[in-house]
């Protein structure tokens, strides 16, 4: 009997001994893996900072035109408003298949080409209208080619002939020697923001084309969405210089430094505000932070700050 207890005695020992061991393993592994997500947590979060700290904050918005609904802009393939012509509503027209905003060669829709890129040397614009014509296919840089600019110009009301075009375009004489046969895409003003925009501090450096806006407004029932990038709503410093310091729009590449300070025209082509209405809107940086702004239109008139709240 004595021997039989002692020998239970002993397989119970071996049985203790092996619980503990596998413990020991089992704590091991539990260790290691606390560690590996610990690790993996801070790298995360370190990956977070990084891309956070780039920010855009907006510091103002005005309204800079609220035209009529049914403007019209009518371009031409001759001077003397001769040869072609195609008439544009409100709206951005671009010579990129499938874009939003319709496209620039066929502006009604109705599978007829009427306009040809490259080719329009004068325009008439309605009363109370303005239109930004584009040597880009995307209202940016876009399809510009070679030894070209990637040049804007911005029309009021009025029949303007190419030396007028050449004159009001940025830069002057679409930085060659005439403008004559390079357009090729067209917004049709509706309603426009110029957004006063700002680097965060703390942001590093950071890339034109890799900043963004979207508007949010709603009548109550619909909500309608306009998004674009800075380079192809036409954005620069305040004087209206780019990074090189020429007359000329921000394109894709050229880096904004930390706490800039800068201007983007913001067309909405689906928004028509009304007084009273108010416009949701956001800021995003490619890969880094979104900032969100509520704005109340409590004005139509030109140079108004819609972010002055009091
Ligand atoms: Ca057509
Ligand atoms: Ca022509
Ligand atoms: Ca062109």
């Amino acid at each position: 009997m004595e021997r039989e207890s002692g020998s239970i005695g002993i397989g119970a020992m071996i049985v203790f001994i092996a619980l503990i061991l596998v413990a020991a393993v089992a704590s091991t592994i539990i260790i290691s893996t606390i560690e590996d997500l610990q690790q993996d947590n801070e790298d995360t979060s370190s990956d977070a900072i990084n891309h956070i700290a780039n920010k855009v904050v907006m510091d103002s918005a005005f309204v800079s035109f609220s035209g009529s609904s049914d403007c019209t802009a009518t371009l031409y393939q001759h001077s003397g408003f001769g040869g072609w012509s195609a008439t544009y509503t409100v709206g951005d027209y671009s010579n990129v298949p499938n874009s939003v905003g319709g496209t620039f060669l066929d502006p009604d829709g109705d599978g007829n080409q009427e306009a040809f890129s490259d080719d329009a040397t004068t325009i008439k614009v309605d009363d109370g209208c303005e239109i930004i014509m584009y040597n880009g296919n995307d209202f940016g840089s876009g399809g510009v080619p070679g030894g070209q600019t990637a040049w804007s110009a911005r029309l009021g009301a009025g029949d303007h002939s190419l030396d007028d075009i050449n004159e009001k375009a940025r830069p002057q004489n679409c930085g060659g020697t005439s403008c004559n046969d390079q357009i090729s895409s067209i917004k049709v003003l509706g309603f426009e923001l110029e957004l006063i925009m700002k680097i965060s501090a703390g942001s590093d450096n950071i890339k034109a084309g890799d900043i963004s806006w979207a508007a949010s407004c709603s009548d109550g029932t619909t909500a309608n969405i306009d998004s674009e990038n800075i380079t192809f709503s036409g954005s620069s410093f305040i004087d209206g210089t780019d990074t090189l310091g020429q007359e000329n729009n921000f394109i894709w590449s050229e880096e904004l430094p930390s706490q800039s300070i800068f201007k983007v025209e913001a067309t909405l082509g689906q928004c028509s505000p009304q007084i009273g209405d108010q416009i949701e809107m956001y800021i995003h940086v490619h890969q880094g932070a979104s900032t969100y702004y509520l704005l109340n239109i409590r004005s139509l008139d030109r140079g108004n700050d819609l972010m002055f709240n009091s």
